[in-house]
């Protein structure tokens, strides 16, 4: 079976906390602080592979999760970090993130790798913590939590070229005469289902892939017969080579038919349309294609497209359309990939975050909260002005009465993430 399009389930490791302990020893009382920091989660990464060239397996597995840091120990040991999972995908597969559809990473090359989740930072241990005013810290950090998302992987074939057309115009037969493909070719709709991809042999530095993109039908951009599924294979190709059945074998005006299909491509994405386009009037070997040839030609040539009479079958008329595409090509030299428009933090609204206050030893507080970490990320308290946004936040955000109620006294410490000072009224 051939599958393209998938949602799994991720998660990063979270960070191990740091340990609080003290030194002991036979004959030593009061050791120093020893507690070891804990270990770092693991990643979530994404890595392109030419071993697997569907999304079948995700039809199975849907969780990955990776490993959470070990906690600090005892005698100044590090926890031992997470380990990362690597999930291997398909080369052409772009991953975004459900809920809001953005995309976190296009993969367009074997070995490429993206990191869609860090894991979390391990908290420091006490030891970290000793100043010469409190040499018995009972505080050490806690590890930092990950993120999880549900996200959408979708296969999107990569080639320069695709052939595009109803069922049963010649398209497969195209194929396996211009490139090394060996395509299914019947008289049946819907033999193949799956992108068929070849290599043109043009001229040295000139090769170029192109792909016979199955199953377009009329509605397809409404998702009829799997509509969806086949039109998400044309989105980076930069030409296209429309085949038509000029003999009209099925029935059906040719040029009807490739409106149709036109259509559909810009119901889709309107931008498809604007790609370039050569018209292949196909089955010209029959005696009754060659009026609506004419009548192709007619219609179609006035309106930019060109066209071009070819009988698939038996090889006439292919080089003109392999000469044109490459043509095409070589104005069109940029791939088509998917930008990147993720942002891991851009929903948390700062002011909305609630605090969280924890008061170690009657006299050290520790201050955490989302809103809070995000205001010392941006704030740079070494400047005038970054000082004075920084008390003022703290005293908007309630913080300062929140300490004062908790019973904080001058010269007591408060630490906020990397930010450690004394309170003074
Ligand atoms: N007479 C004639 N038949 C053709 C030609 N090209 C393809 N066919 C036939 O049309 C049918 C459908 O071809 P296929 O390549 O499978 O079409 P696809 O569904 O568009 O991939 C097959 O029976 C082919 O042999 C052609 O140039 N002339
Ligand atoms: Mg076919």
């Amino acid at each position: 079976m051939f599958v393209d399009r998938a949602k799994v389930h991720i998660k990063g490791g979270n960070g191990g906390n740091g340990a609080v302990s003290f030194y002991r020893a036979k004959y030593i009382s009061h050791g120093g602080p020893d507690g070891g920091d804990g270990g770092k989660g693991g990643d979530v990464i994404v890595e392109g592979s030419s071993s697997v060239s569907t999304l079948i397996d995700f039809r199975f597995k849907k969780h990955f999760v990776a490993e959470n840091g070990t906690d600090g120990g005892k005698r100044n040991c590090t926890g031992p970090d997470g380990k990362s999972v690597i999930i291997k995908v398909p080369v052409g597969t772009v991953i975004r993130e459900a809920q809001s559809g953005k995309v976190m990473a296009d993969i367009t090359k074997e070995g490429e790798r993206k990191v869609l989740i860090k894991g979390g930072k391990g908290g420091r241990g006490n030891q970290h913590f000793a100043t010469p005013t409190r040499q018995v810290p009972r505080y050490a950090e806690k590890g930092r939590p990950s993120k999880e998302y549900d996200i959408i992987l979708e296969l999107k074939t990569i080639a320069d070229v695709g052939i595009i057309g109803f069922p049963n115009v010649g398209k497969s037969t195209l194929l396996s005469m211009v490139t090394n493909a060996n395509p299914k070719i019947a008289d049946y709709h819907f033999t193949t289902l799956a992108p068929n991809l070849g290599v043109v042999q043009y001229k040295k530095g000139e090769n170029f892939v192109m792909a016979d993109i199955p199953g377009l039908v009329e509605g397809a951009s409404e998702g009829v017969g799997l509509g969806h599924e086949f039109l998400r294979h044309v989105e980076r190709t930069k030409v296209f080579i429309h085949v038509v059945d000029a003999a009209a074998i099925e029935g059906g005006d040719p040029i009807e038919n490739i409106n149709k299909i036109n259509a559909e491509l810009e119901a889709y994405k309107p931008e498809l349309l604007k790609r370039p386009q050569i018209i292949a009037a196909n089955k010209t070997d029959i005696p009754e294609a060659a009026e609506n040839v004419e009548r192709i030609k007619a219609h179609f040539e006035p309106l930019g497209y060109e066209v071009y009479p070819i009988s698939a079958a038996s090889n006439k008329g292919l080089d003109k359309i392999i000469e044109a595409a490459a043509r095409m090509l070589r104005d069109y030299p940029q791939d088509i990939v998917f930008e990147e428009d993720f942002e891991e933090y851009e929903e948390v609204k700062v002011d909305n975050e609630p605090f969280k206050i924890e008061v170690y030893d009657g006299n050290y507080y520790v201050v955490t909260g989302v809103g809070v970490e995000k205001m010392i990320g941006y704030t740079n308290i070494d400047t005038e002005k970054g000082f004075a946004f920084f008390q003022k936040y703290l005293r908007e955000k309630g913080i300062i009465d929140a300490l004062e109620e908790k019973g904080i006294k001058e010269g007591d410490t408060v630490k906020i993430y990397d930010l450690e000072f004394e309170y003074f009224k």
